[in-house]
C-alpha cells in the first residue's frame, strides 16, 4: 500500500492554506499527524508557523540546514524555524523595521527551544567581524546560565522556564549583531523554598553539589548530596534521568566566564546559591527560657560568612521582628511558625535578587557599544524574542499559576490581534469583498482579569488594602458578590443556592481561552502584597515520541488554528502600499519606470499587467493591492516578507 502512496499523501500539505478540506479540523490533525510520522514537525498557516514538538532529536538542525534557509523565500523550501529566522532578519533588512517573534505554546511544547534554534541561527549565518564575535558568544551563552537559574524541572517539562522572557538582539546597518537586552518577568521564587512532589528546585543548585569541585564545596560548607539540603528534598526528585547536573555545571561555569564575570562574582553569585540552601536547613526550637531559638549553629555561621553580614544580628533577624509602636521602635520575638515563614522568605529574597543581578550583568555584557563596534547608533535595527511559561494545569494550582496563565491570555489576545482581527479589519477598511470569519475573543477573560475596580486582579488589590481583617476567604467572597454569574468565572455556588461539588469553598474556577483551572485562594493575599512574590508550579509528563491526537486536537482548538486557515484561506497573504510597491517593483516594468506620473493605483495596475498577474491572484483596495498567492510574489521579487512580527506556535504531542 506504501508503495502507492503520492508524496502529498504521505507528507500531507506544508501550509494549512493548501489543505483541499480547509475547514475540516479533522483533515487538519490529519495533516499535522502524517507529517509528525515523517518527522517533519513544521507546518505553516500562511506566514504564522505550527511546531509540533517532536521530544526527540532530529537532525535537522544543523550548519548545512541553517545555509539552505539563507536568503531563500517562505515557501520555496519546506517549514522551519530558520525559516521564520531569515524572514524576519530579511525583513528588518530590507524594510529597516525592527521585528519581533512572539513564541507561544502550553508548557512543555517547545518554546524555549525554539527561542534558542533562532538565536542559534543568527549567531551562525550573520555577518561577524572578529570583535564581534565576542558579542555573538555571549549572545548564545546568556541561555544556559539564564535556564540555570531560572528554569527547573516540573512535571511537565524537564527544563520549565519558570520565569518569562523578551529578548532583544540588535544589529548593526550590515546586518551583524552587535548588542542585546533581556527583560525578564515574574521568577517563580516560592520553588526555592517548595517543590511539588516529582518536581525540582532551580537547576543551579544540583549543578553546583553534582558538579562543584570539592574544594569549592567545602569553601561553601556543602555537602556533595542533594538529600542533605531541606530545600532540595520537597520534590523527591533530586535525579532526573534527562539531566545531567554535572555536564551542565561545566557548561554554565564556562558560559559564565564567555560572558564576562569575573571571578568573584561568580564566588558571590555562588555564596549566595550556597547561603539559600544553608538557610534552608537553619531550624529553629525552644530556648531554656520557651524563648524561640536558632537551633544549628554551624548553618548560622556559614550563613553570616556567606552573605557578609554579621553573626549575632542575622541571628536577631531570623528571630525577631522589629515594630513601630505609638513612634517607638520595639523588637518582639518571633513565633517558631513566624521565623520558619521570615526564613523562607529571606531565602526567596535573597533568590530573587541574585536572579535579576544575573540578567544585569548579562545585560552590561550584551550592551551596545558604539565605540567599540564603530557602527553608527541611529541605523541599528532590532528582533525581538519573547519566551514566557505556558499555560499550566495542575490538580493544586494558586497564585502562581492565575499569574502565568494571565500571562499566557494576553499573549492570546495578541496572537487573535495580529492574525484574526486586523486581517479581517484591514480587508473592510480596503473595501475589499470579505464574508467575515467568527473567532473565539478571549479579551472577556483579559477584562475579567484586569478590569478597572471590577476585575480580578483589582478585587484582589483593594481586599489587600482594605483595613479590618482581610483574608483569602473575605477575598472570594468579594469576588463572589462582583464577578458571580460571569461566563468565566465559577465557585462552588449555585445560583438555586445549591453547591457545586467541582470546586471546592476555597476555590474559584476561571474558563481559560486553554482549559478550565480551578484556583485555590489560599496565600493569595500574601503573595499579592509581596510584589516580587510570583510563583509556579506543575503536573506530570512522560519530555515521549508519540502523537497524542487528543492533546494535539485541544491545542487546534484553543489556539483558533481553523479560524487562523479559514481567514488566510479566503484572504490574501501579502498586501502593500501602492507606493510601496510602484517603488519596489517600477523598475520591472517600461510603462512605469523611471516615474509613473499618474495616480498611484493606475500605476499599480499597469504594473501587475504587464507582469502577467491573473485577475483572481489580486485584488485592488482603497490604498494597498492585496495579493492572494505567495508564489504570485516570488516570481516577482523573491524576497520580499510580511510585515507583520513572525508567530511560532508550538504545540505539546505527550504528557
Ligand atoms: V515551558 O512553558 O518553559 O514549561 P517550553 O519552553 O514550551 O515549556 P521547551 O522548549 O522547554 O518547552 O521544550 C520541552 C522539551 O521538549 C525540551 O527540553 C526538549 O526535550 C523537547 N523539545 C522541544 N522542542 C524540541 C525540538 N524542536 N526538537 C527536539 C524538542 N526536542
Ligand atoms: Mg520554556
Amino acid at each position: 500500500m506504501e508503495s502507492t502512496l503520492t508524496a502529498r499523501d504521505r507528507v500531507g500539505v506544508q501550509d494549512f492554506v493548501l489543505l483541499e478540506n480547509y475547514t475540516s479540523e479533522a483533515a487538519f490533525i490529519e495533516n499535522l499527524r502524517r507529517r509528525f510520522g515523517e518527522n517533519l514537525i513544521y507546518t505553516y498557516i500562511g506566514s504564522v508557523l505550527v511546531s509540533v514538538n517532536p521530544n526527540k532529536d532530529l537532525e535537522i538542525y544543523s550548519k548545512a540546514h541553517m545555509e539552505r534557509y539563507r536568503g531563500v523565500s517562505f515557501y520555496e523550501i519546506s517549514p522551519h524555524i530558520y525559516a521564520v529566522s531569515d524572514n524576519t532578519y530579511r525583513a528588518m533588512r530590507t524594510e529597516r523595521r525592527d521585528q519581533c517573534i512572539l513564541i507561544s505554546g502550553e508548557s512543555g511544547a517547545g518554546k524555549t527551544e525554539a527561542s534558542k534554534k533562532i538565536l542559534q541561527y543568527y549567531a551562525t549565518t550573520c555577518p561577524v567581524t572578529d570583535h564581534l564575535s565576542t558579542l555573538r558568544d555571549r549572545l548564545v551563552q546568556s541561555n544556559p546560565v539564564l535556564e540555570a537559574f531560572g528554569n527547573a524541572k516540573t512535571l511537565r517539562n524537564d527544563n520549565s522556564s519558570r520565569f518569562g522572557k523578551y529578548m532583544d538582539v540588535q544589529f548593526d546597518f550590515r546586518g551583524a549583531p552587535i548588542g542585546g537586552h533581556i527583560l525578564n518577568y515574574l521568577l517563580e521564587k516560592s520553588r526555592v523554598v517548595h517543590q511539588n512532589h516529582g518536581e525540582r528546585n532551580f537547576h543551579i543548585f544540583y549543578q553546583l553539589l553534582e558538579g562543584g569541585e570539592q574544594n569549592l564545596l567545602s569553601k561553601l560548607g556543602l555537602e556533595r548530596n542533594a538529600q542533605k539540603y531541606q530545600y532540595l528534598v520537597k520534590g523527591c526528585c533530586p535525579r532526573v534521568s534527562s539531566i545531567n547536573d554535572k555536564n551542565d555545571w561545566r557548561t554554565v561555569r564556562k558560559a559564565l566566564t564567555v560572558i564576562g564575570f569575573h571571578e568573584d562574582e561568580v564566588e558571590d553569585l555562588l555564596n549566595i546559591i550556597a547561603s539559600v540552601l544553608h538557610l534552608g536547613n537553619t531550624q529553629f526550637g525552644e530556648g531554656k527560657n520557651g524563648e524561640n531559638q536558632i537551633t544549628t549553629e554551624p548553618q548560622l555561621k556559614y550563613l553570616s560568612k556567606l552573605l557578609g553580614v554579621d553573626g549575632a544580628a542575622l541571628r536577631e533577624a531570623l528571630t525577631h521582628k522589629k515594630i513601630t509602636a505609638k513612634g517607638e521602635e520595639m523588637i518582639s520575638p518571633l513565633s517558631f511558625e513566624q521565623a520558619v515563614a521570615a526564613r523562607d522568605a529571606l531565602a526567596k529574597a535573597v533568590y530573587g535578587r541574585a536572579f535579576t543581578w544575573l540578567v544585569v550583568k548579562i545585560n552590561q555584557s550584551l550592551a551596545f557599544k558604539d565605540d567599540v563596534y564603530n557602527s553608527s547608533k541611529g541605523s541599528s535595527s532590532v528582533i525581538g524574542l519573547l519566551d514566557i511559561y505556558g499555560f499550566e494545569v495542575f490538580q493544586h494550582n494558586s497564585f502562581e499559576q492565575f499569574c502565568i496563565n494571565y500571562c499566557n491570555e494576553k499573549l492570546h489576545q495578541l496572537f487573535i490581534e495580529l492574525t484574526l482581527k486586523s486581517e479581517q479589519e484591514e480587508y473592510e477598511a480596503e473595501g475589499i469583498t470579505w464574508e467575515p470569519v467568527k473567532y473565539f475573543d478571549n479579551k472577556i477573560i483579559c477584562d475579567l482579569v484586569e478590569g478597572k475596580h471590577k476585575g480580578l486582579i483589582s478585587i484582589l488589590d483593594e481586599e489587600c488594602l482594605r483595613p479590618g481583617e482581610p483574608s483569602d476567604i473575605s477575598f472570594l467572597e468579594k469576588l463572589e458578590d462582583t464577578l458571580g454569574g460571569h461566563a468565566h468565572f465559577v465557585t462552588h455556588k449555585l445560583s438555586n443556592g445549591k453547591t457545586r461539588k467541582a470546586v471546592s469553598r476555597e476555590e474559584f474556577k476561571l474558563i481559560h481561552y486553554a482549559g478550565e483551572v480551578n484556583y485555590s485562594v489560599n496565600g493569595f493575599l500574601d503573595k499579592n502584597k509581596d510584589l516580587l512574590y510570583r510563583n509556579l508550579k506543575e503536573s506530570d509528563m512522560s519530555p515521549l515520541w508519540r502523537f497524542d491526537e487528543a492533546l494535539v486536537r485541544h491545542q487546534v482548538k484553543y489556539l483558533g488554528l481553523m479560524e487562523n486557515l479559514r481567514v488566510r484561506r479566503a484572504g490574501f497573504a501579502y498586501r502593500r502600499h501602492y507606493e510601496t510597491f510602484l517603488q519596489r517593483y517600477k523598475s520591472l516594468c517600461p510603462g512605469t519606470w523611471p516615474n509613473w506620473q499618474g495616480r498611484l493605483a493606475d500605476g499599480v495596475a499597469t504594473l501587475v499587467q504587464h507582469l502577467g498577474y491573473k485577475p483572481e491572484e489580486y485584488k485592488l483596495g482603497k490604498t494597498k493591492i492585496f495579493i492572494r498567492f505567495p508564489k504570485t510574489l516570488f516570481s516577482t521579487e523573491d524576497s520580499l516578507e510580511a510585515r507583520r512580527p513572525a508567530l511560532v506556535l508550538t504545540l505539546q504531542t505527550s504528557w
